[in-house]
């Protein structure tokens, strides 16, 4: 009897295989298919054998081996060795074997180096909590699915690209503002060049010691910073070489894949920002890519009782907690409170709700809270939703907050009643409690501390005057005339205090106290490093008024950053500005490319560049486009933004 199996396609009938004394006839097709099986095992397990034996055989035999296919394959030149013992073995001379050896060497170094890398990884995460592991499990999928979508080359929904006008351009007609224009833009060439050639890939830059450097906010990676705030502002100066210097880094080298502690507020401003800023710009798909895989990064720090976010976010894990120094665990106003704008333009960009969803339901948890005399503290809890210290600020802590409200309704085409409404009543609380005239005459915005009004301004509470200037078009009972005059009185108070110093550069923060007026008292509060809020606030009142003052004020700004803080590597900050001798604290800030530099540059432009009814700027200068939200459908989404209420 015969099987069909075991006839071949020939016909010819395969000999059955003698493994052993014949048993049972009627059996014997069973058995010679069992044969056939064997057989296959017996080889496959042969190979197995021959390949397990080549990775378990010690070191040296290995070599031999490799050594020999080297000279059949690769080295036909070498010298069978005259007289050598075994005419088999090849032996490599000179600097060939040389060169040889090290390459084994290095490939030896690098396993070893791969095993106890992956050894200390496997340990670390025994150390840690249930919790923690569990948000790495999770941002790994997110990682996962991210990568998928990236080497799927899946592009991202395409959505009506807003009317982008004003991109370049803005050539100033007379001569002597030409002049100063080019001036800035020489300046950023020297901070821009100067990165490059010594702080390239780090986040900011040592013009003094001539290396990277990089702050906290940034956490322990290599992220570029400089790099990132710093696109737009090349792209308005038409530095196109530089711009796509960068873009190439950007592409080869920025990953957010990194075991880092960030600071979700800066990373969102600096680098969301910047990043969304350069695509609108230059239209280049990857920063957009680059700004959505990062905002993944920082969804995890939503994850607390309230949707309050963390400060800050371990890029890597998600794990998220809050600065050890903020009152009682709390999470920070303008940290929390200015993610706003970026968060909108995600959600348009990708049709993923999460982002919009995110912003407001903060929005939300924050109208329902109570304000002690109508103003915001600037320490929120995220675990009980309660306000920590009732400290209130529009400088440090709280300032673009408020910022945020006022450009949420801008930004979204002045359809945005709710934000507008919050931003008119916080003001309306912050002048009655906050703002005062100093006896000298100049109006200043003070601090709320324990239930007293501390009379102290910060250099970064100088940026409301371009906000009381931008915000007084729509003022509740048209008082337009009355916020442009405020924003005028904040600007010459600010003015007064880069005037009053030996560098003309404006200090930390400054007191109104007696006959003390516009002035550091504490030296912790004489330095400056290169902030922008002084001179935004004169771009903003030159757009609305065009007195020629603010250029003046933006140009003596300009000289003094260019005699007391330029230094061969750079640009830095000084430690003490009532002294003429002035101390380098040796640090390129990259807000100094980011905002200083471009606000300066916007200055003395015409209207025509980066027009005010067409772009917003986020808090770090990145200009993004107003969205003409009112009916849109995000597609993908298909889900309509419903900014009213
Ligand atoms: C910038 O990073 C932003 O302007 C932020 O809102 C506050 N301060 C710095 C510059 O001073």
């Amino acid at each position: 009897m015969t099987t069909p199996a075991l006839l071949p396609l020939s016909g010819r009938r395969i000999p059955p295989l003698n493994l052993g004394p014949p048993s049972f006839p009627h059996h014997r097709a069973t058995l010679r298919l069992s044969e056939k099986f064997i057989l296959l095992l017996i080889l496959s397990a042969f190979i197995t054998l021959c390949f397990g034996a080549f990775f378990f055989l010690p070191d040296s035999s290995k070599h031999k081996r490799f050594d020999l296919g080297l000279e059949d394959v690769l080295i036909p030149h070498v010298d069978a060795g005259k007289g050598a013992k075994n005419p088999g073995v090849f032996l490599i001379h000179g600097p060939d074997e040389h060169r040889h050896r090290e390459e084994e060497e290095r490939l030896r170094n690098k396993i070893r180096a791969d095993h106890e890398k992956a050894l200390e990884e496997a340990k670390e995460k025994l150390r840690k909590s249930r919790e923690e592991i569990r948000a790495e499990i999770q941002t790994e999928k997110n990682k996962v699915v991210q990568e998928m979508k990236i080497k799927e080359n899946k592009p991202l929904p395409p959505v009506p690209i807003p009317n982008l006008v004003g991109i370049s351009g803005g050539d100033p007609e007379d001569n002597d503002i030409r002049e100063k224009r080019e001036k800035i833009k020489e300046m950023m060439k020297h901070a821009w060049d100067n990165y490059r050639t010594y702080g390239w890939g780090h986040n900011e830059l040592r013009p003094i010691a001539r290396k990277g450097h990089s702050p906290n906010i940034f956490g322990s990676s290599q992220m570029g910073a400089t790099i990132v705030d710093a696109l737009d502002t090349l792209y308005i100066m038409g530095l196109h070489a530089e711009f796509l210097d960068g873009q190439r880094w950007i592409e080869d080298n920025l990953d957010f894949s990194v075991n880092s502690e960030v600071s979700v507020f800066e990373v969102n401003i600096r680098f969301i920002g910047g990043l969304l800023a350069a695509y609108y710009l230059s239209g280049e798909e990857i920063f957009k890519i680059k700004a959505v895989q990062l905002a993944e990064k920082l969804l995890p720090a939503f994850n607390t009782p309230t949707g309050i976010p963390w400060a800050m976010v371990n890029l890597k894990s998600g794990v998220g907690r809050n600065w050890g120094w903020a009152s009682a665990g709390s999470s920070i106003l303008a940290e929390f409170g200015t993610l706003h704008m970026e968060f909108i333009h995600l959600s348009y960009l990708t049709g993923d709700l999460i982002y919009y969803k995110k912003v407001m339901h903060i929005r939300k948890l924050l109208q329902k809270m109570d304000r002690p005399n109508g103003l915001y503290p600037n320490y929120l809890n995220p675990r009980t939703g309660r306000w920590g210290q009732y400290h209130t600020s529009v400088g440090g802590l709280g300032d673009s907050f408020y910022e945020y409200l006022l450009k949420a309704w801008l930004m979204s085409d002045k359809t945005d009643h709710e934000a507008r409404k919050m931003y008119d009543d916080a003001i309306e609380a912050i002048e009655k409690h906050l703002i005062k005239k100093s006896r000298g005459g100049l109006v200043f915005i003070g601090e709320w501390k324990n239930g007293h009004l501390e009379k102290k301004m910060g250099h970064l509470a100088c940026f409301a005057g371009g906000m009381f200037a931008l915000g007084a078009d729509g003022s509740r009972t048209d008082k337009a005339g009355h916020y442009l005059e405020l924003g005028a009185e904040i600007a010459r108070t600010c003015h007064e205090s880069y005037d009053r110093t030996a560098l003309k550069l404006g200090p930390e923060s400054f007191k109104f106290d007696g006959a003390v007026e516009a002035v550091a008292v504490r030296q912790a509060e004489k330095y400056y490093i290169l902030r922008p809020e002084v001179i935004e606030t004169y771009w903003y009142l030159w757009r609305f008024t065009h007195d020629p003052r603010y250029r003046q004020w933006g140009w003596e700004a300009a000289l003094a950053i260019e005699k007391y803080c330029r230094v061969t590597g750079g640009f830095s900050g000084v430690k003490d500005v009532y002294s003429s001798t002035p101390t380098h604290d040796d640090v390129q800030q990259s807000f100094f490319l980011a905002e200083t530099l471009k606000y300066l540059y916007l200055l003395f432009s015409g209207d025509d560049l980066l027009p005010l009814d067409h772009w917003v700027f986020n808090t770090e200068a990145h200009p993004l486009p107003v969205l003409h939200l009112a009916n849109t459908t995000l597609s993908g989404a298909r889900v309509h933004f419903c900014y009213h209420v």
